[in-house]
C-alpha cells in the first residue's frame, strides 16, 4: 500500500445530534417507540406523525399509479400497438447496475407479453455513455421499429431526432434531471423530474421508473383494474431487480423507493430465479442474508464489474438466464471480473496515492488532479473515492488516452464540487455532475494547467486553510446497557437504511477495553474486541483501523461512535457494535 503520512486525511470531528426533548417524548409516546429510535427519526427530518406511521408500516398500497408518471399512457398504448403489428422493440439500457436491472425488468415485461424484443446496452468502453452511433447501428441490425431506453435518453435529442428520421419510435423512461429547453420529440418521455411533471415523487431510479412501466403494461394487459396473477408474480420479481437500482443508484431512501427496497428485499431473500440465485451463490450469501449492506458491496460491484471491466451484456444475460447451468457459468465470469476489477482498483489507488505525494501539503494543494496513461477509466471514479477518503481533499483522477484525459471527481462535504470545477471551463471537451460527484474529459495536454486552476479555484474558496476535517454525526448518547435486543428490535423496523436516511450512529463514552483487541482479516487491517460498561459487554468490529489498534491500553476509558449491528454466527444470533471511529483522552466533538 503506498504510504502517505504526510497527506492523510485530518481525524475526523464528532457531532452529537440535539433534539428538542418534547418532540421526541411526544413522537415516541404516539408512534409507540423509545425515544432514541424517535431521535434517529427525527435527525432524518422525521417528525411528521403520518409519515413515521407509514414508514413503520411498509405496504404496496404505498406505491403511486403508475399512470400518474407524464406520458405513461402513450408509452403503453405505443408499446401494445407495437405487439399488435409484431413489430420489433428495442429495450435500449445502460451498463450501470440501474441500467442493467431496468433492462432485465423490461425484456421480461414484454417477452412475458409476445412482444419481439431485441435489447442493447452500450459499450462502455467503446460506445461511451447512453446513446450515440452505436443505437443506431443496434436498430438496423435488429430491424426495431421502437426503441425503449431505460435509465437514460432525457437529453438525447440528436440520437432521438436521427432515430425518427430512420422511421423509428422512441419511448423514454428515465430519471436523469432534463437539460434547459424543450425534450426530446418522441412518443413518450417517462421522467419524474420533467418540468411538467405532477408526479409527487421525483427520486425514482431508472429501475424504478423501467418497473412502474412494466406495472403499467400488467395492468393494461390484464384488460383491467388489477394485474392478473401471473402479472402479479412477475411484478414482484421485478421489485426485487428494481430494489437493487434502488440501492446502487443511490437515490434517496424515501418514499416510494422505501417500499421498493422494503418488498424487493423481501422478495430476493425467497428468490427462484436461476440467475438471482447464482449471483447469490458467487457473493456467498445465505438468501436471508440479503440487505442493503449486501446489495451495496457485493451484489452491485459485481453487476457493475461487468461493464467496467467486460461488458455490461454479460450481467443482463445472467438475469434472463433460464437455465440454472447458464446461469452459474455467468455468475462465475461477473465474480471474477470483479476480482479484476478490485486487483486493478488496488494498483491503480496506490499509484494515485503515490502521486499525491508531490502535493502532500493540504493548504498549497486543497485539491488533487491526478492522471496517468496507464489507468483504466472504467475504475477512475471508485478510486477517486478513495483518494477522498485517504487524503481529507477533492480529487480528480484522470485516465489518459490517445491524447484525451477521461476522469472522474469526488469530493468532501465541505466543497461543491460545481464550484470547484468551474474553474476549468474551456479546458475541458466535456463535463458535468452534481455537487459530490462529476466527471470530465479533456485535452491530456490541458491537464497540469487545470491543476493549476482548480488549486487556485479552491485555495480561494477556503481561504488557503486546508479542507476542514470530516464530521461525523451521532444520533444519540447511548449507554452500553441500554443496546440489546429491545432497541435492536426496534431500529431493524425502520431499514432499509440508504441514501439521506443512513443508519444510525450511537456514542457511548468511557468504555474499558474488556479483552485484549484481535487482529483480523487476509491483509491484517481489522480488528475485534469486546468492551465493557458496567456489567455490559458487547462484542465490537473495527474495519481498516488495524493501526491504530496499540491507542486501546486496559484501564483507559474509550469513547466510541458505532452503529449496531445484528450478527449471526453458527446459529447464534448476538448485537454488535461496528465501531466508526474512538478517542482516548477528550472526545473530538464539536
Ligand atoms: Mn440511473
Amino acid at each position: 500500500m503506498g504510504h502517505t503520512m504526510t497527506a492523510t486525511a485530518p481525524r475526523p470531528a464528532w457531532h452529537l445530534r440535539q433534539q428538542d426533548p418534547t418532540l421526541l417524548d411526544r413522537l415516541a409516546t404516539r408512534c409507540g417507540i423509545s425515544k432514541v429510535a424517535a431521535a434517529v427519526l427525527a435527525n432524518r427530518q422525521l417528525t411528521d406523525l403520518d409519515a413515521v406511521k407509514h414508514l413503520l408500516n411498509p405496504s404496496l398500497h404505498q406505491l403511486r399509479d403508475p399512470l400518474l408518471l407524464p406520458d405513461m399512457r402513450a408509452a403503453v398504448e405505443r408499446i401494445q400497438q407495437a405487439i399488435a403489428r409484431a413489430e420489433t422493440i428495442l429495450i435500449h439500457g445502460d451498463y450501470d447496475v440501474d441500467g442493467v436491472t431496468g433492462t432485465t425488468i423490461l425484456v421480461k415485461a414484454l417477452s412475458f407479453m409476445g412482444a419481439k424484443v431485441r435489447w442493447h446496452i452500450p459499450d462502455r468502453h467503446k460506445d461511451g455513455y447512453a446513446f450515440g452511433p452505436h443505437s443506431l447501428e443496434k436498430v438496423r441490425e435488429t430491424g426495431a421499429t421502437l426503441v425503449v431506453s431505460v435509465d437514460s435518453g432525457t437529453s438525447a435529442h440528436e440520437w432521438i431526432e436521427k432515430l425518427s428520421g430512420m422511421g423509428v419510435d422512441v419511448v423514454v423512461t428515465d430519471h436523469h434531471e432534463p437539460k434547459e429547453g424543450p425534450l426530446p420529440r418522441c412518443v413518450a418521455i417517462v421522467n419524474a423530474k420533467r418540468a411538467d411533471s405532477t408526479y409527487p415523487f421525483r427520486e425514482l431510479c431508472g429501475g424504478g421508473v423501467a418497473f412502474k412501466l412494466a406495472w403499467a403494461l400488467a395492468t393494461a394487459h390484464s384488460g383491467g383494474e388489477r394485474a392478473s396473477e401471473q402479472w402479479r408474480q412477475l411484478l414482484m420479481e421485478f421489485i426485487g431487480y428494481a430494489a437493487i437500482a434502488t440501492v446502487c443508484d443511490v437515490v434517496p431512501m424515501r418514499d416510494e423507493n422505501r417500499v421498493i427496497a422494503h418488498y424487493g428485499l423481501q422478495q430476493l431473500r425467497k428468490t427462484d430465479t436461476p440467475g438471482m440465485r447464482a449471483l447469490m451463490a458467487v457473493c456467498d450469501l445465505p438468501e436471508g442474508r440479503v440487505s442493503t449492506t449486501t446489495i451495496g458491496f457485493q451484489i452491485g460491484p459485481r453487476i457493475n464489474a461487468a461493464g467496467r471491466l467486460a461488458n455490461a451484456r454479460i450481467a443482463v444475460e445472467l438475469f434472463l438466464a433460464t437455465e440454472a447451468a447458464e446461469a452459474q457459468r455467468l455468475a462465475a465470469q461477473v465474480n471474477v471480473l470483479n476480482i479484476q476489477r478490485k486487483d486493478l482498483e488496488r494498483v491503480i489507488a496506490d499509484e494515485a496515492a503515490k502521486q499525491a505525494e508531490r502535493w502532500h501539503d493540504a493548504r498549497h494543494h486543497p485539491v488533487l488532479v491526478l492522471a496517468s496513461e496507464t489507468w483504466d477509466p472504467g475504475v477512475v471514479g471508485i478510486v477517486a473515492g478513495r483518494m477522498v477518503a485517504r487524503t481529507g481533499r477533492p480529487a480528480i483522477v484522470l485516465g489518459i488516452k490517445d491524447g484525451l484525459a477521461k476522469g472522474s471527481a469526488r469530493t468532501v462535504h465541505s466543497l461543491d464540487l460545481m464550484q470547484v470545477m468551474k474553474a476549468g471551463d474551456g479546458l475541458y471537451t466535456t463535463w458535468g455532475g452534481h455537487a459530490m460527484a462529476a466527471g470530465c474529459t479533456l485535452p491530456a495536454a490541458h491537464v497540469d494547467e487545470l491543476r493549476a486552476r482548480l488549486v487556485a479555484r479552491t485555495r480561494e474558496l477556503l481561504n488557503g486553510e486546508a479542507p476542514p476535517p470530516r464530521r461525523l454525526e451521532a444520533d444519540y448518547e447511548l449507554p452500553l446497557a441500554l443496546y440489546g435486543d429491545v432497541l435492536m428490535n426496534e431500529l431493524e423496523r425502520l431499514e432499509p437504511w440508504g441514501q439521506d436516511f443512513r443508519e444510525p450512529v450511537f456514542l457511548t463514552r468511557d468504555l474499558r477495553v474488556a479483552d485484549a483487541p484481535y487482529i483480523m482479516g487476509k491483509d491484517r487491517k481489522h480488528f475485534s474486541l469486546r468492551f465493557r460498561s458496567g456489567d455490559t459487554v458487547v462484542k465490537a468490529k473495527a474495519f481498516n483501523m488495524a493501526e491504530r489498534v496499540q491507542e486501546l491500553t486496559p484501564g483507559t476509558p474509550i469513547h466510541v461512535l458505532w452503529k449496531p449491528d445484528r450478527n449471526t454466527f453458527r446459529g447464534i444470533t448476538a448485537n454488535e457494535m461496528t465501531i466508526e471511529d474512538f478517542a482516548v483522552g477528550e472526545a473530538p466533538l464539536v
